[in-house]
């Protein structure tokens, strides 16, 4: 999730139009400032429709186009998959961290390895969509239940600061569909 802070330079072809940034197909994330409680609805219910938009983008997709990486030297589209649900299960335990505790101290982890990880790299993708749809029933009934002060409560994390559970609801909101794209926007490209 945290590829967007890290943006690494790209070379520069002055004789073409600029390529699309494969890295950010629905544009870079930013934290809102402010967030409002019909964006808060509206952060929940794409939460709520991550786990079957992932389903739907693989419907499909052979064994082969898996290990295929969604843009040059990044993951494969198997290996998406699977952060998903890694970096899903960082956000619902913050979550639940924050709503129990004044302020949380909670650590960044690093992605990429954890996607080197042998299980990343080959393990079926219905074991994490499995994990997905499940992860997410429980996450929905959790934010479903906050009041507007569980909202505004915050985790202290060790790159970003003080995060609000409401914008923190804004960036997962946002991450379900850039990793969606990614798989999407490849099968455009290939013609899946
Ligand atoms: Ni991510």
């Amino acid at each position: 999730m945290l590829e967007s802070l890290n943006p690494r330079p790209r070379p520069v072809n002055l004789k073409s139009m600029p390529d699309p940034d494969l890295r950010y197909p629905i544009g870079k994330f930013s934290f809102p400032t402010a967030v409002t409680p019909q964006e808060r609805d509206e952060f929940v219910e794409q939460i709520a429709e991550t786990p079957a938009r992932l389903r739907a983008v693989l419907n499909g997709l052979s064994a082969e186009q898996l290990e295929t990486p969604y843009r040059p030297g990044g993951w494969t589209v198997r290996q998406v998959v699977h952060h998903v649900p890694d970096s899903h299960m960082n956000s619902y335990v913050r979550f639940r961290l924050a709503l129990t505790e004044e302020e949380p101290a909670i650590k960044g982890y690093l992605e990429d390895r954890w996607a080197e990880l042998s299980d990343a790299r080959t393990a079926p993708v219905d074991i994490s969509l499995a994990l997905l749809d499940n992860l997410h029933s429980r996450w929905i009934a959790l934010l479903a239940s906050l009041t507007d002060r569980d909202w505004k409560r915050t985790f202290r994390h060790s790159e970003l600061g003080l995060v609000s559970l409401e914008r923190n609801a804004a960036l997962y909101a946002w991450h379900g569909r850039h990793h969606v794209a990614h798989i999407a926007a490849l099968r455009d490209r290939m013609g899946w």
